[in-house]
């Protein structure tokens, strides 16, 4: 049953004990939003719990109260209300069958399931975090510091550091809120964009192995199976060729096995998605991915092919 943003913040009050959970592989938005809930809940005189089924990257532990995140090794959990945010039910993993209290999902995800007994969702907002900020309002708690820190990252994470698209002038607003009220946004931008020593290497030597292709509208980065070897991940590796001038799609073909690569792809413009279908791949229009049952030489030279033929 989809609520009002009054309602959710009554459903919310009225619980004395909640369990607040958020999606495996956790970023910066399911983090920010549900520690800054569980925080006001706590600050509301509620019993609360944080669960995520998922180990919690390095990088967050600057997030005040971070270490108050469990994940769900008791038995069972006793609730008055399970609140989902920035997810629907299918990705909390363990939290679905060992917390079986009413469901209050909050979510931005116009992909959202519906999949709970109440759910509040606006995908017009860039975060999650944007919706706890303003339920924070209709709750009538003052963020302070710390949940105006979480706030804050969750927005900051969701909208690429206040550069995509979904960024308005309400994101804006409400970052400039959490500023007022202590959040630091310099502590959360080098927090999230610090990466290892190793790291930087592994994509330096990646950028190595850039070639353009159809007159440079094609930039890709051509990972065999020895380099892969030696690289840990290839996270952000696509964005830095797909920056380059003149380029529409942005390719990263990686032998993940020898023999077998895996691809993916980025556009400005052309549906990649079109290219990923042709090799039983998915996705949308401007990222998709695919394999290929082929050494690196092989399916470079049929993705590139099959990308012509688009152009
Ligand atoms: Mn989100």
């Amino acid at each position: 049953m989809k609520i009002s943003l009054k309602e959710t913040a009554a459903k919310l009050l009225s619980a004395d004990s909640l369990v607040i959970t958020s999606h495996v592989n956790p970023d910066g938005d399911a983090l920010g939003s549900s520690l800054a809930l569980y925080q006001m809940m706590i600050r509301l005189g509620k019993r609360a719990e944080l669960l995520i089924d998922d180990d919690i990257p390095e990088a967050f532990s600057f997030l005040p109260d971070i270490a108050a995140i469990k994940k769900p090794e008791a038995e069972s959990y006793d609730a008055d209300l399970l609140v989902m945010l920035d997810v629907s039910r299918d990705r909390i993993g363990r939290v679905a069958e060992k917390c079986r209290a009413p469901i209050l999902n909050i979510d931005h995800h116009i992909t959202n399931d519906g999949e709970a007994d109440f759910l509040y969702l606006d995908a017009g907002r860039a975060a999650t975090a944007e919706i706890v900020y303003q339920l924070a309002r209709e709750l009538a708690v003052e963020p302070d510091e710390a949940v105006a820190m979480c706030i804050y990252t969750g927005i900051s994470t969701d909208t690429g550091n206040f550069k995509f698209s979904n960024t308005t002038p309400f994101t804006m607003r409400a970052a400039a809120d959490m500023l007022e009220a202590g959040a630091k946004a310099h502590i959360v931008s080098e927090a999230l964009e610090q990466r290892s020593y190793q790291e930087v290497m592994d994509k330096a030597k990646a950028m190595q192995t850039i070639e353009l292709a159809f007159d440079g509208r094609v930039a890709g980065i051509y990972i065999d199976n020895a380099l892969y070897e030696t690289i840990g991940s290839t996270e952000g590796f696509i964005d830095t060729v797909r920056i380059i001038a003149g380029v529409d799609a942005a390719v990263l073909v990686k032998e993940v096995e020898a023999g077998r690569c895996r691809i993916s792809m980025r556009s400005k413009g052309m549906d990649v998605s079109r290219i990923a279908a042709a090799f039983q791949g998915g996705g949308h229009i401007r990222a998709a991915g695919c394999s290929i049952e082929k050494p690196l030489a092989e399916a470079k030279e049929m993705l590139l092919q099959e990308i012509g033929k688009a152009l």
